[in-house]
Parts: structure tokens; sequence; C-alpha cells
């Protein structure tokens, strides 16, 4: 089954968790406990990536070790051209919509989609919306971040993807944020959106999730979690929060 129809349809049975592996923070052994782990605990999809020091190298290392023991769709969450695998069973072929730097809102894409092609992957397009404080992602992108009062904005930002006929939304409020997207912002983009929404950045608790979840997020990515010691146990938290 193609990854996006997988994806939507499971979507479309409730919400969905998403865990994010960065190839330039561990082994590719490491990576592949990871995967294997947050598979049993019933994450639907392990994505890949990183904002900085990514690599063709370790991203084939770390894709190729994730798929020794998880069996789960690898989406490639790319942060530009530069590196490409085509290990990945698809890939989020993303637009920094709110970035100030137009190579992150086309130019990166102009040079990865040859490559895509060349390498057969599934492309899923994706609005990528970076909210404050949008931590490294929003900097090493050229972010003008939404602010986090302005929801308003959030929503303007997301229907400009949708009428650009774009597969899905996400709200980023970046790796290690300290607090998640506002609850406020998730519950207005979802009403006004009819693509499903993403959101992502500084969910570390259930609550979290769960409050993450109930304004209305058809996804949710958490990356930071399973990057700390004894990962297991809060990963199976939050992944109940979403799925209970
Ligand atoms: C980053 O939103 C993801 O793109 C994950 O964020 O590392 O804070 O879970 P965390």
């Amino acid at each position: 089954m193609k990854v996006k129809e997988y994806l939507m349809g499971r979507m479309s049975r409730g919400t969905v968790h998403m865990t994010l592996i960065d190839p330039a923070k561990q082994s590719p052994d490491a990576a592949c406990a990871m995967a294997a782990t947050a598979e049993r605990l019933g994450t639907d999809v392990i994505m890949v990536g990183g904002s900085t020091n990514v690599t063709q190298e370790n991203l084939d290392a770390t894709v190729l070790g994730i798929k020794k023991e998880c069996g789960l769709p690898v989406i490639y969450f790319p942060s530009g051209a530069n590196a490409m695998s085509r290990h990945c069973d698809a890939i989020y072929f993303i637009s920094m919509l709110n970035s100030r730097n137009v190579r992150n809102v086309i130019r990166e894409q102009v040079k990865g989609a040859p490559i895509v092609r060349k390498l057969g992957l599934e492309a899923i397009s994706m609005g990528y919306i970076i909210v404050e404080p949008g931590m490294k992602v929003g900097e090493v992108g050229q972010a003008d971040p939404i602010p986090r009062n302005n929801p308003d904005l959030a929503v303007a930002y997301a229907l400009a993807a949708q009428y650009m006929g774009m597969d899905l939304v996400y709200l980023e409020a970046g790796s290690g944020a300290p607090e998640p997207v506002p609850e406020l912002m998730i519950r207005e983009v979802r009403k006004n959106l009819s693509i499903p929404l993403i959101v992502g950045g500084g969910i570390r608790s259930p609550e979290e999730a769960k409050a993450v979840r109930m304004a209305g997020a058809n996804a949710i990515v958490t990356g930071t979690v399973v990057e700390e010691g004894e990962y297991a146990k809060p990963l199976e938290g939050i992944i109940r929060a979403i799925k209970d």
C-alpha cells in the first residue's frame, strides 16, 4: 500500500502518532532499538530527519538500521536536498511556508525533485509552518514564526497550504520547545482546514499529548522523548494518551 493511503487511512480512524528519529543523534543500532520499541508501543510511522548534521551516510545507515527490526513505514523528513535515501518508503515534500528565505520555500525543493523522481520515492506534500519559539528549525530555516497569540495567522497559512493543493499541514513549535503549539491555535486551524493537521514540538507528557489531540491534531510527532535515556515508559504514556 502506498504510504499516503496508509497515513490517510490511519488518520481517518483516530489520532496518529509519529516517532521522529534524528540520524545525527545516535548510532544506527540505537535508532533500530528506538524504532522497534516505538512500533511495539503502537506508534504508526517512523519519521527520520533533523535540522543539522544530516548526511547521506548517517541517513542511509539509520534508515537501513531501522528497517532491520521495524515494519512500519519510514518517512524522510528532510531539511534540504543535500541528503536523500532510496531506502525510505516516502518523503515529506516540505515547503516551509513562513521562511523568509526562498531557499526553504521552493529552491531546495527544485533541487530535490529530480532526485526524488530518480529514486522513485513517494512524495507526500506538506505545508510546514513554524510557530514560536521555533527552536533550531526556526533559526536554521530563517522562519518568521507565527506568534503564539495569533491563531488567525496560523489559519491563514494553513489555508494557503490547502488551497495550493498540499496533502498535509504541519504546525511546528520546534524540537525541544518548552511548550507545544497552543491549544487555541490548533483548534482554530483544525476548525478551518479540510486537510489533515500534524502537530509537533515540545510534547513530552501524556497530558500535553492528550491536550494536543483534544484540540484537533490528526497526527502528533514526538522526537526528543526517544532521545532521553529510559524512553520506553514516557513514550508508552504519550502513545496511550493519543490512542485511548
Ligand atoms: C520536531 O516536532 C518535532 O520536528 C518533534 O519535537 O523533539 O520536541 O518532540 P520534539
